[in-house]
């Protein structure tokens, strides 16, 4: 079997006490089975050029990073990849701003992974390449004589060409994206932007009926692997943990108040400061419910080092406080607002108290919360989901979630009073149709599939032979 080389901007092995992250919680589980080679930034930064990869072991998995030179990583990743690009693949050019110098580094930074990389390689690996960080660094592979079979996937959603277009340069990006054999996103509306962008005139790509993707002289697929989550673990961590001293002594402070709860990295996309708001409008709009609820949100602050988190972050104190002195009674405070990481397990345990998950960006590629609420749940008596519309997940999860547009406060009120006040029979109904599609998909799946697509490609760039043009 090949071996598996995962390459992601940060190598998250687990520590207690720190938030690892969708694409990390992934990872680790798709090294899980196979073990592998995990390559990426080790966290640090130098004032001059980095070094080689520094190669240590964790269990199965053989762990390689770099160190950044300084500069380069301010422009790379606060500059490049969280100013221009997470605020453009998240529909939201209102956040973008861009700078040439952030550009160049960005791209640096993508040959160095390259160049640092490539002594480690062996013959037959199977390269997998993970989000936005590095959609250059196929090309970078293969600009240093790479010829192996590179796989890519963004775990954030694909916007429209349009939207694309605000990005100076953006036909490089998709240049670089062409170097992949396979390139997999979260969601088919997602693949279906992404090939859209190579048949605009100006690229002059083509799309074929099998969703591979002709452009830049290279043929490559493009499709869909939405990601899974282990779903026996989310449960026994769940069961396991109720009985921790401290999940117990949470419980007896909720008085047998409903709980709804949140759990995001604190970041624009998530849409923290419009759920507050809408949370407030329950409180308006169903007066019986003062008192009755308890709204626990957890944000771990992310990205510090980018302006825009920290004025949500200033936002989101602001907002809380406000709607507390507001609702607060003496012995009740309607918002809970957590600030830090947990771990993993205490989490789910939480989730499993908890009567309501709500789960509402403004954007998300997939949204791994949604799931491992309802993978938490006791299916005897069950909570529901509140989900926003525009993340990933509610394709899949629509089968039983109560679905609301995260802009819509009244609409996301009327959503949480449903969940709140849903018969036991509903909820175990729609709790078993999620938890089917869950286990279907679950990581194992996602990891399988997408590692199978890869193996299956031959000869790379190969041309085409029975495809049909779209
Ligand atoms: P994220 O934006 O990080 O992921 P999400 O999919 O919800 O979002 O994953 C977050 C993960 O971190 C979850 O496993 C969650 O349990 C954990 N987590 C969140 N807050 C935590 C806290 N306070 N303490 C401890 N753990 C916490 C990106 C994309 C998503 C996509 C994933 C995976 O933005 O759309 O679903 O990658 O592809």
């Amino acid at each position: 079997m090949s071996r598996l080389v995962a390459v992601s901007n940060r190598v998250a092995v687990p520590r207690s006490g720190k938030s690892p992250g969708g694409l990390a919680v992934g990872l680790l589980a798709a090294f899980q089975h196979q073990g592998g080679l995990w390559f990426g930034w080790s966290g640090k930064t130098v004032d001059d050029t980095p070094g080689v990869a520094r190669v240590s072991t964790t269990g199965n998995v053989r762990v390689a990073t770099i160190d950044l030179n300084k500069d380069d990583f301010a422009g790379y990743y606060a500059g490049f990849s969280n100013n221009s690009l997470w605020p453009l693949l998240h529909f939201m050019p209102g956040y973008f701003s861009y700078s040439r110098s952030d550009h160049d580094a960005y791209w640096r930074v993508n040959r160095l992974f390259a160049e640092r990389l490539v002594p480690l390689l062996e013959a037959d690996d199977l390269i997998w390449v993970h989000d936005y960080q590095l959609f250059p660094l196929g090309q970078a592979l293969r600009d240093v004589g790479v010829d192996r079979p590179l796989g890519f996937f963004l775990h954030v959603p694909f916007p429209g060409f349009n939207v694309l277009k605000v990005l100076p340069r953006y036909e490089e990006l998709l240049r670089a994206i062409s170097a992949y054999d396979v390139v997999g996103v979260q969601t088919e509306p997602d693949a279906k932007a992404l090939r859209e962008c190579y048949e605009q005139p100006e690229i002059g790509g083509e799309v074929f009926d099998d969703g591979r993707v002709r452009a830049f002289g290279r043929t490559f697929r493009v499709a869909a692997f939405p990601i899974g989550i282990d779903v026996e673990q989310c449960r026994t961590l769940s069961v396991e943990n109720l009985n921790r001293p401290q999940v117990q002594r949470f419980e007896v402070s909720l008085r047998n108040r409903k709980l709804i709860i949140g759990v995001d990295r604190l970041d624009y996309s998530k849409g923290l400061e419009l759920r507050f708001r809408a949370y407030e409008c329950l409180l308006e709009n169903y007066p019986h419910l003062r008192g009755h609820v308890a709204f626990m949100q957890i944000a771990p602050p992310t990205r510090s080092e980018v302006a825009a988190y920290m004025t949500i972050r200033n936002e989101l104190e602001q907002t809380a406080g406000n709607i507390n002195g507001r609702f607060a009674e003496v012995d009740w405070v309607p918002i809970r607002y957590l600030n830090r990481a947990y771990d993993r397990s205490l989490l789910m345990a939480l989730f499993r108290l908890a009567g309501v998950g709500l789960v509402t960006p403004i954007r998300d590629g997939m949204n791994l919360v949604a799931k491992e609420y309802v993978a938490s749940q006791d299916p005897r008596d069950p909570g529901v989901l509140v989900l926003s519309k525009l993340a990933g997940a509610a394709i899949e999860l629509s089968v039983g979630a109560v679905l609301v547009n995260p802009y819509d406060r009244e609409g996301v009120a009327e959503g949480l009073e449903r969940a709140i006040s849903m018969p036991l029979a509903e909820r175990r109904e729609r709790h078993r149709a999620m938890i089917q599609v869950l286990e279907r998909n679950d990581i194992h799946a996602w990891c399988r599939r997408f590692l199978d697509a890869l193996g299956r490609v031959s000869g790379v760039g190969a041309k085409p032979s029975a495809m049909h043009s779209r």
